[in-house]
Order: structure tokens, then sequence, then C-alpha cells
């Protein structure tokens, strides 16, 4: 049987060598089970957590698609070490790049040593690990998290003044870049203001059942709250639901600020529930498989690249909303 089916596929390189006759050797590589010109990408994604990551994964897909990559791909649940498997498996398929977002900053460089020793190149996306060794990585391509942290803290400044504010924080994933960051960023521009006070931080793991249970209890223990300073869109629709639930008026009796921009924050927006929204930009596709290009081409990749990003107040979301892509 082996000795048949090498005559063929032999039969098909020659015919296939004289018809290109001179071109390229496209069809041997194919025939030698998988081309060499097709870069196979593994990437492994946080979860499906919130609708940025909803969206940031269509980028992803439509734009391997689009340059000829063939991508696998790996969803977590949010978990580290599944993260770390997906990662695994990608060194054992031997697939010419990796990618991924770590879904918390710490605990990656031993499976990015085993990357780094079997000679495959890894590229960071979205969310930054704090590896001392920064050989582990080609590039990192994310926003400036600290960046937003302090957009939505500015924000609050110019608007409340010296007015007496109690903020309410409802962070992102315990550990995770942004959430770290992005508190980080907001403490650093109100540190200004005596008059604005965090009074409560609590993980709702950038989910919205987590914001809404989280507000739920805030709510029941701080009797005077101001603003909720969400480190998510999802995180802000859930506190959304638990304010209105208290009898409260979201976006009056008690502000709201969010980060990411995603199609349904920026509906509540633009509807008066929420008031001032930080950009998170989610389309990272385009320029991680531009990165893998370059980094298998040998060619030079900046080791930061950072992700254009806006802010939108209630006026600009109702302009904005119609061509919004996410
Ligand atoms: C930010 C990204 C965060 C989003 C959340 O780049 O890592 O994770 O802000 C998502 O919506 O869950
Ligand atoms: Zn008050």
């Amino acid at each position: 049987m082996l000795k048949k089916v090498l005559t063929a596929a032999t039969a098909a390189v020659l015919i296939g060598s004289l018809a290109a006759c001179g071109g390229e050797d496209s069809v041997a590589s194919s025939e030698a089970g998988g081309s060499s010109d097709t870069i196979t990408m593994g990437f492994a994604q946080v979860g499906a957590e919130s609708g940025w990551r909803t969206a940031n994964t269509k980028s992803i897909q439509e734009s391997a698609k689009a340059a000829g990559i063939e991508l696998k791909f790996s969803d977590a649940q949010q978990k580290q070490e599944n993260q770390i498997k997906a990662i695994r498996s990608y060194i054992q398929q031997k697939v010419d790049v990796i990618a991924f977002s770590p879904v918390v900053e710490t605990g990656w460089d031993s499976v990015l040593q085993e990357a780094k020793r079997a000679k495959i190149p890894v590229i960071l996306t979205d969310r930054a690990v704090d590896s001392e060794d920064e050989t582990l990585y080609e590039t990192f391509i994310g926003s400036d998290f600290v960046e937003e942290g302090k957009k939505a803290g500015e924000w609050l400044v110019q608007e409340v003044g010296t007015a007496e504010t109690n903020v309410v924080e409802l962070q992102g994933t315990t550990g995770a870049a942004p959430a770290n960051d992005r508190r980080d960023g907001f403490e650093e521009a109100v540190s200004g203001s005596p008059n604005i006070k965090v009074i409560a931080s609590q993980t709702g793991d950038f989910t919205r059942s987590g914001g809404k249970e989280v507000m739920e209890a805030f709510l029941k223990s701080n009797p005077d709250i101001d603003v909720v300073y969400a480190h998510n869109d999802d995180m802000g629709l859930g506190a959304i639901e638990a304010i209105e639930a208290a009898g409260k008026v979201p976006g009056q009796d008690i502000k709201i600020i969010t980060v990411d921009a995603v199609k349904d924050g920026m509906q509540a927006l633009a509807d008066g529930k929420i008031n001032f929204i930080v950009e998170c930009s989610p389309l990272l596709g385009d320029q991680l498989m531009d990165a893998a290009q370059k980094v298998l081409a040998g060619e030079e990749v900046e080791k930061r690249i950072v992700t254009e990003e806006t802010t939108f107040t209630q006026e600009q979301a109702v302009e904005a909303l119609p061509t919004r892509k996410y």
C-alpha cells in the first residue's frame, strides 16, 4: 500500500513540477502534506466572557482568513491552565507561530520557554505578561490600559469638579493586565481630587452577571454611591440592571463610566444610562497577522504595537452607533 501511495505522490510531484516548469515548487510542497508557504498559527484565546472578546475573536478569525493563514483556535474559558495546555498542544503540532492573550499577567515563563526551545515565535495580543525575559515573545500588540484608566478618571475630575463624589469600582479579572492597569490609571487621574473617593472595589470578572452581582452588594452596603467605574462595558451593563432593580436611575442618580465601547455599551451610552466610555479596540486581527508574517519572514517587528483608540460622550455615541463595527 505504502509503495503505491509513494509512486502516486512522486508522479504527482513530477507532473506538478514539469507543469510548473520553473515555477515555484508549490505542488511538490503541497504533496509533502501542508505546503510550506501557508503559515499555521495557533491562537489561545482567553474565553468568551464579554462582547469585546467576541469581537476580538471574530477579528482574529477574519484576518487569518484574509491573510491566508491557517488558524488553530482554542477558548480557555478564562482559565490560565487551559491556555497553557493549548500552547503546549500548538508546540506539539509544530505550528509556525503561536499567539495568545494572557488571561492574567503572571505564570507564563515556563511554557514560553518551551515554545522558545521549540523555536516557535510567540506574539502577545490584547493583554501583557509581566515576564522579565523579553526574548520570550516577539511583540505585544494591544491597548495602553493605564492610559484608558487615566482617560476615565480625567473625565470624572472635569465632570464633578470639587463636589464630594463616592465611586464604586467594578474591576476586571483579578490579576489581568487590563484590571491592574485600568485601576492604576484611574487612581492616578483622580489622585489630585480628594473630593473623589473610591469607597469600594471588587472584581466582576469582566462579565455582565459579575457586574450585576457585585453592584447589588455595593448598593446594599453603601447608601451614597455617586459613580460606578466599570473596567468594561459588560460589567457596566450588569450594574445598570442592579441600579434599576434598586429603583434608581442609571446615568442620573448614579453616573456610570466604562471601558470598551462595544455596541451594547454604546447603545446604553446613547440612551443616557452610561455617561462616558473609553474605547478599547478589539480589532487586533490585521495587526496580528501582519506581525506574524513579518516575524516568519525574519523582518524586524517593534516590541510594542499600541492600538489606536478614543473616548465617547453620550452625544458622540448617538453619532457613532450607526457605523459601529462591533
Ligand atoms: C481589554 C480586554 C478586556 C476587555 C474586556 O483589552 O482584555 O477583556 O476590556 C475583556 O471586555 O473581557
Ligand atoms: Zn454622593
